[in-house]
């Protein structure tokens, strides 16, 4: 069995362009003031700050055929998909540092075409109180960063969807490879859209019903040897009394416990490939504690709380 890449990348894509609201552009210094670095490097990881990626600025105007930004949204996605690869290529995990939760197009593109090329499956876990899964029809608000995941299975502008793809591809993922988790705000044409493709929905509901440890489990099930594990990581996942550092917080998300388990059981795969850590938005925070417990949660995903247990 192969153990979870120990050589780290983290690259920053330091823009809000996706988002309602502005500041998730300064997530990814919130996260290095918080020392991520650090503290992999605590846990015997070897880590390289890449920097941050560069883009267009935030032109804040309003949606053009229901998309808020889609030129510039395409140059980011398209830097962080050349960034995500080159880590990939070279053996390396990468952890994307957002910036808003459109910027995952770029980096699941990019972790889907190594797929593709290596022979691996994939497995994305979508940690989020959102599904993501609107489109320019059913969006209330033209913002991307609701639409990233419907984007990534085929279902969004031909410039974002082909990111990355190959001719006689329709898609970079396959809705079958996702599981979403911590679900509890999605809107009402959205909601159709996730039964009608098939999605696997953990959300709050089974969390409360079943608990965090049945939802990982099953969530986690059937990987192999051959697994690349992704987890994109909204910030805003978590309940805002622990995380109001996000720009749309849902009240009734996973507490300090639950986030913590579901992030150990994850580290207890082996699998873990690539990870984004989105939507962390300094600008609502509270002397930065939202970015202390990300590295916190962050340090469990690679194996800090699994010293009483021996692999
Ligand atoms: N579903 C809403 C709100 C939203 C989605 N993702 C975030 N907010 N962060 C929308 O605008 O698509
Ligand atoms: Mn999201
Ligand atoms: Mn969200």
């Amino acid at each position: 069995t192969t153990r979870t890449r120990s050589r780290i990348s983290l690259i920053g894509a330091p823009t809000d362009i996706g988002a309602g609201s502005r500041g998730a552009s300064m997530g990814p210094e919130a996260l290095r003031v918080a020392r991520l670095g650090a503290a992999l490097e605590s846990h015997g990881l070897e880590v390289v700050d890449r920097g941050n990626l560069s883009g267009p600025a935030n032109p804040w105007q309003p949606a053009v055929n229901g998309y808020r930004h889609l030129p510039e949204v395409t140059a980011w996605n398209l830097a962080i998909h050349n960034a995500v690869w080159a880590e990939l290529q070279q053996d390396r995990l990468p952890i994307l540092l957002g910036g808003d939760h459109s910027l995952a197009i770029g980096s699941i593109s990019a972790v889907a075409r190594h797929c593709r090329a290596t022979g691996r499956r994939l497995r994305v876990l979508w940690l989020d109180a959102h599904a993501d899964f609107n489109t320019h029809r059913l969006t209330p608000s033209g913002n991307l960063h609701g639409m990233p995941l419907a984007c990534l299975c085929g279902h969004g502008p031909a410039e974002l969807v082909r990111l990355g793809l190959a001719m006689d591809q329709q898609a970079a993922i396959a809705a079958r490879c996702v599981r979403q988790i911590g679900i509890r705000s999605v809107d009402a044409g959205e909601k159709r859209f996730v039964h009608e493709m098939g999605l696997e929905v953990f959300d709050m509901r089974f969390i409360d019903e079943h608990g965090m440890r049945h939802a990982m489990e099953l969530a986690l099930a059937t990987l192999d040897a051959q697994t690349h594990l992704h987890v994109s990581f909204d910030v805003d996942f978590l309940d805002p009394g622990i995380a109001p550092g996000v720009g749309t917080t849902v009240p009734g998300g996973p507490t300090y416990r639950e986030a913590q388990l579901c992030m150990e059981m994850i580290a207890d795969t082996g699998r873990l490939a690539s990870l984004d850590v989105m939507e962390l938005n300094p600008a609502l925070d509270h002397r930065n504690q939202t970015a202390e417990l990300a590295v916190d949660l962050i340090e469990s995903l690679f194996g800090k709380s699994t010293l009483m247990r021996q692999p």
